[in-house]
């Protein structure tokens, strides 16, 4: 689906303050991705031999971060580029979700989760337009990444 002018402002006037919240915003995202989906956690080793809940795990903490601010940028520079991310960062995130065995219905689960970590961190920016543009944003996200790896 097309990423409209009005979509991108949308995104990109709330990228602005959602990005200030990354950390809490992303490690959100990634909990919510678990309690629909618990086995996902054994896709990360730095899960699997440590004694924190997950909610105080620094090292998920911090790669969350990382995963949602990649997840923001793409959207944000998805018009002007045309692309949603640069073609070597997409050969490294097409191989890794190769090896994991990720599909379709693995990026609708985080959809869900996406959206809704969006919906919490939006506060009164929050529409269902805003909703739908950061939906179209990540398919184009998704459909690059599984361009990848089909
Ligand atoms: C894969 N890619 C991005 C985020 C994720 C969160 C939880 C599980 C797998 C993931």
């Amino acid at each position: 689906m097309e990423f409209t002018e009005e979509q991108e402002a949308l995104v990109v006037n709330s990228w602005d303050v959602l990005k200030n919240n990354s950390a809490d915003l992303g490690l959100k995202f990634f909990l919510k991705i678990f309690s629909a989906a618990p086995a996902a956690t054994a896709l990360f080793s730095y899960l699997k031999d440590s004694k924190v809940p997950l909610d105080q795990n620094p090292k998920l903490k911090t790669h969350a971060t990382i995963v949602f601010v990649m997840i923001g940028e793409s959207a944000i520079q998805l018009r002007k580029t045309g692309k949603a991310m640069d073609e070597s960062d997409l050969k490294h995130l097409g191989a890794v979700h190769f090896k994991f065995g990720v599909l379709h219905e693995h990026f609708q689960v985080a959809r869900k989760a996406l959206l809704e970590t969006i919906k919490e961190g939006g506060g009164e920016l929050w529409s269902p337009a805003l909703s739908n543009a950061w939906g179209v944003a990540y398919d184009h996200l998704v459909a690059s990444i599984e361009s990848q790896i089909k």
